[in-house]
């Protein structure tokens, strides 16, 4: 637990004899940038069923309703500012040898606060993708009025996220299954650790013998199993963290 002001001795010490760095992010690393988590009290899901939207039957059932669901996440995200959480984890990324930030988030906010080894294991959602030919499109390039956006191949467009019950793009979640696999410090930052296989991360790095430390202001499925879980919002206490090294 975190001591008072300070760190346990054991958690600098390890931070401070760490080669090898992966973090994974989730909702909450957003929360303080003021986009709402998935399950928290004002939670995304709480006004939408996840089932409803983040999934291809929702879209095939009714596309309009999960545009209109991407497009209102956009605006909030729009308006977002990285927070001190996604400056910390950008300044982190050159104290070690080997890094790698793993995000569950789609909304971008890591690689605006200059974070560059970045894996997006859900996709992100400024960019669309042909359900025809696959084709790749920032979101900012379409003009196109017609409702659902259609590719130059006639393709309709769909967000360029991962939904329940697809698959994770197979490069982003090897690399992150090979880096939790390898290193030597592990920290699951703002995630209820839930949603599979993000969720098996820590536990994987846990097997392979790095210190785990989680910073959330809950409990999740994984506080009684990680090595540290330090009880608080990240923006307070990863911050203060990264200031020590
Ligand atoms: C797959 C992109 C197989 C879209 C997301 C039963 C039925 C159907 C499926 C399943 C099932 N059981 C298991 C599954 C698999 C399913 C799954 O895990 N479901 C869960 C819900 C049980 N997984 C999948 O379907 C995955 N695919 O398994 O495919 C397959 C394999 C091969 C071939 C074909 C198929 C795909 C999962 C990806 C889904 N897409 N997002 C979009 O965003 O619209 S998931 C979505 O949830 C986000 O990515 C989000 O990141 C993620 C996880 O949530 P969190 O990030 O943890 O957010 P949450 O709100 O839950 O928690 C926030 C935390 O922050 C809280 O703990 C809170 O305390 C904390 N917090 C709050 N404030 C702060 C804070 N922490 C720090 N500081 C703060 N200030
Ligand atoms: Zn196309």
């Amino acid at each position: 637990m975190q001591e008072g002001e300070g760190f346990s001795s054991q958690l600098l010490r390890r931070f401070k004899s760490a080669h090898s760095v992966v973090v994974l992010t989730g909702a909450g690393v957003s929360a303080e940038s003021g986009i709402p988590t998935f399950r928290g009290k004002d939670g995304l899901w709480k006004k939408f069923n996840p089932q409803e939207l983040a999934t291809m039957d929702a879209f095939k059932r009714d596309p309009r309703l999960v545009w209109e669901w991407y497009e209102y996440r956009r605006r909030l995200i729009q308006k977002a500012q990285p927070n001190p959480t996604h400056y910390a984890i950008s300044d982190l990324e050159d104290k070690f040898g080997e890094f790698l930030l793993v995000t569950q988030n789609i909304d971008g906010l890591h690689q605006r606060a200059g974070s560059r080894r970045v894996v997006e294991l859900h996709g992100n959602i400024w960019r669309d993708r042909c359900l025809r030919c696959g084709k790749l499109y920032d979101y900012r390039e379409i003009e196109s009025e017609e409702f659902p956006p259609k590719c130059g191949c006639g393709g309709t467009l769909r967000p360029d996220v991962v939904w329940f019950g697809e698959a994770l793009p197979q490069e982003a979640l090897s690399s992150a299954l090979g880096a939790a696999q390898s290193c030597d410090l592990f920290l699951s930052v703002g995630t209820s650790a839930l949603v599979q296989p993000a969720a098996s991360l820590p536990l994987l790095a846990l097997r392979n013998g790095a210190f785990v430390v989680e910073i959330n202001p809950e409990p999740t499925t994984i506080s009684e199993l990680v090595n540290q879980s330090l009880r608080g919002k990240a923006g307070e206490v990863l911050p203060n963290l990264v200031g020590r090294l």
